[in-house]
């Protein structure tokens, strides 16, 4: 980062080095994210790599796994777990061209078991790549000037920018901006070349992280811009969100958001949700200078003991929203100016054919939880790879784990409108509202966090929730749903109005009461139930729903007016 050198370094005193947690120490002395991760890759004995190597890999992108499906059986055969690892590519605002997909396409089916995996923050995942495969595809995607780096550990994750092709010419300043936010974030260390590129490690004269130093963050930290009216990033999620204010088409700053974050932990109250508060606004020429104020506050204050602690939003509600506003504000020279006035309709995605203010149209598929595969009904990854070879505009990547092919010139949209019947690519947009607004995380196989199914799950619960909703002439009404594994959040459960985290295999926690943009947080209703008790509640609620509803109530409000939850007021967490 460029002006953080100039920044005061006050370390929280409070935290005696001697005490701070293993991770401080196995990053402070991994030679700026080095380790032994070349030693790992060769070593021909096991298909994993060392414990403190699988760590410092993430600040790289990659997380090693193992297939959850055949572990046991694998114990069983005293063999070892069938390793393979996860990449996630750094890919800003989501958006990437034509020609990158292609080579995208190419990898999965190459190196990472014939699918790819949108995510909830704009970008993909490549699973199951073997540890002999990986520098292949870092290298393959170099060619197409992509990478992974910082796409996970604890330093600026994936920088997210809204969609809303509606609006171009704003979409793309703000994508601009936050390309730039994310290039200016990521660390600055030599490692990520040397080990995957093969490059000579070349002389360094300064601290080759003047920003991070050698124990970067406390915590990952994630940024995101947002244009309203859409919230599709769910900006008060974000440890630090940017909201575009436009005023009669031109871009004239940003309210600043900071302190969200969604992960918690069942059975550890002092975890929890909380959604981001806006404390000022900016003019674009601060954006750089205000996210180096605000990420070296949380930099030199965030918990470096207890990780489940060590987030932002803990330092914040430690530290008290002034004295973080007023400590961001000393390090930037100025005050924050007012925040000003904006509005949010909704988080989703706008589905099927939109026109930008330039003219051009866009197509937004539907991809149910981010999965690119083919199957023997849909041959999406051959759809998509048929329409990457025609397209002349761009791809993005949507916050809800859907695809836009933007930026059609109207004499292509024939072409486009054809390939998408020829491959039922049209087909997956008419499922109900609900399903078009809903999103699953990953959970099994391959994440090891996972406690229940969430992705191969939800879609088989969605079509036993549509009969319900089509009993209560509900199939048309946008209501959001969101399913995870596990309590992390990954999803972003606890915004949507209604919410299933998984505790045990077949069992969730079920909340309802999330703002359908985004704005409050839900409640839990039920704990640990399976599918029978779920169904039962959803068509209890949604019956009632359906029959006292208000004109134009949502979901998620009504949820809390008729008493199913309590509302979780504004500036309060969710175990309060
Ligand atoms: Fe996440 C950890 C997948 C978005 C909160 N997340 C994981 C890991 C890497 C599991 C692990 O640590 O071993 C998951 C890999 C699963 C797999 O097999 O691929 C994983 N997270 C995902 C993705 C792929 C879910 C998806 O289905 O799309 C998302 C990738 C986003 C990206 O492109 O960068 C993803 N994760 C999120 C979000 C949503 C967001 O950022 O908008 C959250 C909640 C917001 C937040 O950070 O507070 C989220 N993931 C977590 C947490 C809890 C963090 C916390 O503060 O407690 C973990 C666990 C951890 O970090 O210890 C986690
Ligand atoms: Fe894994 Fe839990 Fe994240 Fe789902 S929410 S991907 S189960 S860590």
């Amino acid at each position: 980062m460029t002006n953080a050198t100039t920044l005061d370094r006050s370390r929280d005193v409070s935290q005696p080095l001697d005490k701070l947690g293993p991770d401080e120490t196995l990053k402070a002395n991994s030679r700026q994210l080095r380790g032994t991760i070349n030693d790992s890759l060769f070593d021909p004995i096991t298909g994993a790599v060392t414990t403190s190597d699988t760590k410092l890999m993430k600040f790289h992108g990659i997380y090693q796994q193992d297939d959850r499906d055949i572990r046991d059986e694998r114990r069983r055969q005293k063999l070892e777990a069938a390793f393979s690892f996860m990449a996630r590519v750094r890919l800003p605002g989501g958006v990437l061209s034509a020609s990158q997909w292609l080579k995208l396409d190419a990898l999965a089916r190459d190196y990472a078991g014939n699918t790819l995996r949108l995510t909830t923050r704009q970008t993909f995942q490549f699973h199951h790549v073997l540890k002999t495969d990986l520098r292949a595809l870092m290298q393959g995607l170099r060619d197409v000037l992509l990478d992974t780096r910082a796409a996970c550990g604890d330093d600026t994750r994936g920088v997210m920018a809204s969609i809303n092709p509606h609006l171009s010419k704003i979409h793309a300043e703000v994508y601009a901006l936050a390309k730039q936010a994310s290039d200016h974030a990521i660390p600055k260390t030599g490692a990520y070349d040397e080990i995957w590129y093969q490059q000579e490690a070349s002389e360094v004269k300064e601290p080759e992280e003047p920003f991070y130093g050698r124990t970067y963050m406390p915590r990952k930290f994630k940024i995101g811009f947002v244009v309203p009216p859409s919230n599709d990033i769910d900006v008060y999620a974000q440890d630090l969100g940017f909201i575009a204010i436009v005023s009669r088409g031109t871009l004239k700053g940003f309210n600043v958001a900071i302190g969200g974050g969604m992960g918690r932990t069942d059975q550890a109250p002092e975890t929890y949700p909380r959604l981001a508060d806006v404390i000022g606004f900016i003019p674009v020429a601060q954006l750089i200078p205000t996210i180096d104020a605000v990420m070296s506050v949380q930099r030199d204050y965030g918990d470096r003991v207890n990780r489940l602690h060590a987030r932002f939003k803990y330092t914040i509600d430690d530290k008290g929203l002034d004295w973080i506003k007023a400590e961001i504000e000393r390090r930037l020279g100025h005050p924050f100016a007012a925040a000003k006035p904006f509005e949010f309709t909704s988080n989703g995605d706008p589905i099927g054919w939109v026109q930008g203010d330039d003219g051009r149209h866009h197509y937004t598929v539907f991809i149910e939880n981010g999965r690119v595969i083919n199957t023997p009904e849909l041959r999406l990854m051959d759809g998509l790879r048929a329409i990457a070879q025609v397209h002349k505009g761009t791809f993005r990547v949507t916050p809800n784990q859907s695809l836009t092919i933007a930026e059609i010139a109207p004499e292509d949209r024939p072409t486009i409108a054809k390939l998408l019947d020829e491959y039922g690519l049209a087909g997956l947009n008419v499922g109900s509202a609900l399903r078009l607004n809903s999103m699953a995380c990953v959970a099994l196989p391959t994440c090891g966090l996972a406690m229940a199914e969430s992705e191969r799950y939800l879609p088989t619960l969605l079509s036993k929730i549509e009969p319900i909703l089509d009993a209560h002439g509900l199939r048309d009404e946008p209501i959001t749903i969101r399913m995870t594994g596990c309590p992390n959040g990954c999803a972003r459960p606890y915004i949507a109005e209604i919410a299933l985290t998984g505790r045990a295999p077949g069992k969730y926690n079920l909340y309802f009461g999330g703002g359908f943009h985004g704005q409050r947080l839900n409640k839990m209703y039920l704990e640990n139930v399976g599918e029978p008790v779920i169904l039962e509640a959803l068509e209890k609620v949604l019956g009632h729903y359906a029959q006292a509803r208000r004109p134009k109530e949502h979901f998620g409000d009504f949820a809390i007016r008729a008493g199913y939850v309590a509302e979780v007021k504004e500036g309060r967490h969710f175990n309060d």
